[in-house]
């Protein structure tokens, strides 16, 4: 009988061009009707744009990029059309991010409020294309159809995002283009580039030349795990960095596809790579080698006028460079006994009230925390930001658990959910270690990403609101290339699309897991290089 009425079902959904459990889009778009039959790709399908605007045209033209090469149509913009693909900016839609897709067997209808809207809409259209969509070459497929759908669909939480860590290894440009390709897909709109380190400086500031010929390399790197003793090294010079050009390039193309990068400059922490090329701005010590070696160094800088104006300088060529809003400060990992042996630290804290050396880290960041906002930015700190205080205005990024965002959120700061239980990459995703290839240390499964929850259970409903979103962190000791970045970002990045975007009540770990089984076609197609553990039946 269960039998029958499951067959009966299948059968009915079959019919119907999409259920919202056979549309493999990834994150699950927030409200699916499936409509009957489906729309047909051929060349007389056009793009009729109801509302000129140079965003709406970049998010067409990307999608045209995507679909004419593999369809070898031509498909491209006509004034009205018989199949028509119809692109309209909508100011009834209420979340900027939100779009309306509706797919009838005559035509396509994409309405949002912003470009940003449009671009979303178009990457749940593109999956809702056989994978074979994806090839960059022209492929044989019968027909290109696009079921039947009505789609309303918002996302979850303004801040959506992955870090990628170009310090402990260093990635060219086009690895970092593939990265937005990736992200933009799953509708991830923040890009946080760690760009500074204990390993390496990565940024070009014109005026410090040192930062690029002694801060940008280190002398060779560790071999193997960091607890592996002794250590050995591989002997080979490595490092590099971006200048501001190619980073300027990069901010452009990753802005046509709706995400924003947030550049990070470390400090007082993590900073050995510039003390390296400027030993004055320590409290003491005059050689500084930049770190071959992974963890937690000693090396802060210190924090006195000269310090202040320095970073001043490079945080200006920063913002110059990166013009979207929110710029990384760092602040994580200080260990504070250089502070503690310095005789002017010790004057600074009675000069300035400040009883302990977290004080006078807030204090620190504070300061700086203020030139950034003076120019009308926002400052993302690491949750040891507030450890001595307040920074207000400052976001907190929590990742030694969810206590600093819990914290944080009290006070009143935005928070970006980032623990490291269930955000961080770098740790193994599967619980047989000795097949896979050597990482961080704990482990995360990709359930776990799928079953975490960024708004605290212990926020009230006033604070919940200071949740802005979550983040994948992706940091590379162990990570040498683009092929082992996408490992250890696909799928786990799939799944935590779906945390930021979709509706908590509708998500569902098994369902999820049968449209990752259809996603992975279209990931194989793109050659993407994930873990393949959970897909392999
Ligand atoms: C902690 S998370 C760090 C990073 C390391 C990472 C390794 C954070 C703010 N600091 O410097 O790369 O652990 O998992």
């Amino acid at each position: 009988m269960r039998y029958i009425l499951t067959s009966i079902i299948a059968l009915y959904v079959g019919l119907l061009g999409a259920s919202a459990q056979s549309l493999p889009v990834i994150p699950l778009p927030a409200e699916i009707k499936p409509g009957v039959g489906s729309f047909t790709l051929t060349s007389a399908t056009k793009i009729v744009v109801k509302t000129e605007s140079a965003g709406v045209r970049k998010a067409c033209d990307l999608f045209l990029a995507l679909v004419n090469p593999s369809t070898g149509l031509d498909i491209g913009y006509a004034p009205s059309s018989a199949f028509p693909i119809v692109v309209e900016l909508d100011s009834l839609i209420t979340n900027p991010e939100g779009y309306q897709l509706k797919v009838t067997p005559r035509d396509v209808t994409i309405r949002a409020q912003t470009p940003a809207g449009i671009f979303y809409a178009f990457q749940t259209l593109r999956q809702m294309l056989p994978p074979m969509i994806e090839s960059r070459t022209m492929v044989a497929h019968d027909s290109w159809k696009i079921p039947a759908a009505e789609i309303n669909d918002a996302p979850r939480f303004p801040y959506r995002g992955l870090m990628l860590d170009v310090v402990r290894h260093f990635f060219p440009v086009n690895d970092i283009k593939r990265y937005i390709d990736l992200m933009a897909m799953h509708k991830f709109n923040y890009l946080h580039l760690h760009l500074t380190d204990d390993q390496g400086w990565r940024i070009e500031i014109p005026g410090y030349p040192e930062l690029q010929s002694i801060s940008a390399w280190r002398k060779e790197t560790l071999i193997g795990h960091l607890n592996d003793e002794p250590h050995r090294y591989d002997g080979a010079r490595y490092g590099g960095y971006y200048t501001q050009a190619e980073l300027k390039e990069l901010v452009r193309y990753a802005a046509d596809r709706h995400v924003a990068i947030v550049p990070e400059i470390e400090m007082p922490g993590h900073a050995t790579a510039l003390l390296a090329a400027h030993p004055e701005l320590a409290c003491s010590g005059s050689y500084f080698e930049v770190a071959r070696d992974w963890g937690i160094f000693p090396n802060l800088l210190c924090p006195k006028e000269d310090t202040f104006l320095f970073l001043e300088h490079i945080l200006f060529e920063v913002m110059n460079i990166f013009p979207d809003k929110y710029i990384h400060i760092g602040g994580d990992e200080c260990p504070k006994e250089q502070w503690q042996k310095s005789e002017f630290c010790h004057n600074m804290k009675i000069q300035n009230d400040l009883q302990t050396d977290e004080q006078l880290q807030t204090w620190f960041m504070r300061r700086i925390a203020r030139y950034v906002q003076s120019y009308g930015r926002q400052v993302i700190g690491w949750d040891e930001l507030l450890d001595g205080g307040n920074i207000p205005g400052a976001v907190i990024m929590s990742w030694r658990g969810e206590q600093g965002g819990v914290a944080a959120a009290r006070k009143g700061n935005r928070v970006i959910m980032t623990p490291h239980r269930y955000c961080y990459f770098d740790y193994y995703q599967w619980r047989n270690r000795n097949e896979e290839p050597l990482a961080a240390g704990s482990y995360l499964p990709l359930s776990m990403v799928y079953m975490y929850d960024p708004i605290p259970k212990e926020l009230t409903g006033d604070q919940k609101q200071f949740i802005m979103g979550a983040q994948g962190n992706l940091w590379t000791e162990y990570i040498a290339d683009e092929r082992q970045v996408e490992y250890m970002a696909y799928p786990r990045a799939c799944a935590l699309s779906e945390v930021t975007w979709s509706p908590a009540d509708r998500k569902s770990y098994n369902l999820f897991l049968n449209r990752l089984r259809e996603h992975s076609k279209r990931l194989e197609m793109l050659n993407v290089n994930f873990a393949r553990h959970l897909l392999a039946k």
